[in-house]
């Protein structure tokens, strides 16, 4: 794991640094409170577990502790602590890693009750972010997330401090660092956010040359892991790189998909989705996720072989919601692996989902049957022309939004426009829709 996330989860207790190449071997643990089924948290854990593996530690034991709440000062319950205390000696654990966030508080406790490195489930996926981020927009991204993780954290440690009724070292020099310590990542974030900005404007030139080519766009979402990579691969021939571990993915990709007898559309990829994802990722992802906003289609891509199949749906749709890509863009659910499925397995997972479509990205399975339906669900080749009065200005916007717009003409009162319409646009709008071009 790279060192710049450690320090900052960290707290600073000074063993940091010695374990810096050594191998990771953390232990994991979760609270489960009484309304919480086990299998859920037991789920979770597995998952952390893959998290811990993607960023290059070895997982070790794994504890499930029952309590009503968490404490404030260690999260756990301080008997618990001092068994995993145990627990980490005897089994040469150097890493413990909690299922879910911790305050800084907490973490510098547990982090001296235990005697190894704290860090919790955000701090690992920003560690994941950072060993992966290979474009420059990736890199700025997760540098701004970094930064935002760490600043309350700097924060927290001055705090514990003075509530320790301050002393040597506390005073003087060590505010003064502290201030200047938090100055100098104000200023980092503020010149990262300008960089950003510069970055982002290249990438809304080019996705704005790629709307007038006029070729629809296609966007793959879904958990991290479901496939998304490798059905990119399979509908263009790419290369891109897909693997059994979460998040291979940060970059976005576009590539056209160009298919005999079948419309021509761009499909994207881009980084994927998991439960928990921390907040300072998502507030500095969302320029790159807003790529979805400007989809025609949505293809959400689930790994149908998986247990928390629900999960992770609810999980995808509720971060799209949060990034507010519109929830009546038509969406294509893409079950994928049912390689991995027999027969009754997948009727099962299929029965009840409108728009579904069974697949195999791997074996090709279902792909033709999931082209039908983006096909289906892509704008209607051609145009209506639409009336609009000037007093609707969220047709207009729709119009524009979801939509494109060939010709405009405005008079008096109205706009009229010839424009290019998904189907469900096409609904809300058919009130305004006149049979022909009016002179
Ligand atoms: N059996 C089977 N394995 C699949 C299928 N599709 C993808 N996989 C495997 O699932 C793993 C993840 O695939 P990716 O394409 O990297 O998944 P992704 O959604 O792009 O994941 P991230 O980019 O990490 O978020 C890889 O090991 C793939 O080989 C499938 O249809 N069947
Ligand atoms: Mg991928």
């Amino acid at each position: 794991m790279r060192q710049r996330v450690r320090d900052g989860a960290h707290g600073g207790n000074g063993r940091g640094h010695e374990v810096g190449r050594v191998r990771e071997h953390a232990m994991l643990a979760a609270l489960r409170r009484p309304k919480q089924r086990r299998v859920d948290v037991e789920e979770s854990l597995e998952e952390l577990a893959g998290l811990a593996t993607a960023a290059g530690a070895s997982v070790g034991e794994r504890v499930i502790q029952e309590r009503p709440a968490a404490t404030p000062s260690l999260y756990f319950g301080s008997g618990k602590v001092e068994e995993m205390a145990e627990a980490a000696r005897t089994g040469g654990v150097n890493l413990f890693i909690s299922d879910d966030p911790l305050s800084p508080i907490q973490e510098r406790n547990l982090s001296e009750s235990l005697g190894i490195k704290v860090i919790d489930r955000t701090a690992l996926i920003l560690d994941i972010f950072a060993q992966r981020a290979r474009s420059a927009e990736g890199k700025l991204q997760v540098e701004l997330a970094q930064l935002t993780y760490l600043l309350p954290r700097l924060v927290g440690q001055w705090k514990h401090l003075e509530r320790l009724g301050g002393g040597i070292g506390t005073r003087g020099p060590g505010e003064t660092q502290l201030e200047s310590d938090r100055r100098v990542i104000r200023q980092r974030v503020q010149k990262l956010k300008r960089e950003l900005e510069g970055v982002q404007a290249h990438r809304r030139l080019q996705r704005a040359s790629r709307r007038r080519a006029g070729v629809p766009i296609v966007a793959l979402v879904g958990y991290t892991n479901a496939g998304k990579t490798t059905l990119l691969n399979r509908l263009t021939g790419s290369h891109l790189t897909a693997a059994d571990q979460l998040f291979v993915t940060l970059d976005p990709a576009a590539r056209l998909v160009e298919r005999p007898g079948r419309r021509p559309f761009i499909l994207t990829d881009t980084v994927g989705f998991i439960r928990k994802l921390p907040h300072e990722l998502v507030a500095a992802f969302r320029a790159t996720l807003e790529e979805l906003t400007e989809a025609d289609v949505l293809v959400h891509v689930v790994d149908a072989s998986q247990g928390a199949l629900e999960e992770h749906m609810a999980a995808v749709d509720s971060l799209l919601r949060e990034l507010e890509v519109a929830a009546d863009r038509p969406t294509v659910l893409a079950l994928n692996k049912v390689d991995r499925l027999d027969e009754a397995h997948a009727a099962a997972v299929l029965a009840g989902r409108r728009s579904a479509v069974a697949l195999s990205a791997a074996t090709g399975e279902g792909v033709e049957t999931l082209l039908d339906a983006i096909e289906k669900a892509l704008p209607v080749s051609g145009a209506v022309t639409l009336r609009i009065p000037h007093g609707d200005g969220a047709a207009l916007a729709l119009c524009y939004e979801r939509g494109r717009v060939l010709t405009r003409a405005d008079t008096p009162g109205h706009v009229t426009l010839e424009v290019e319409l998904a189907g469900p646009a096409l609904a809300a709008l058919g009130a305004y829709r006149v049979e022909r071009v009016l002179d």
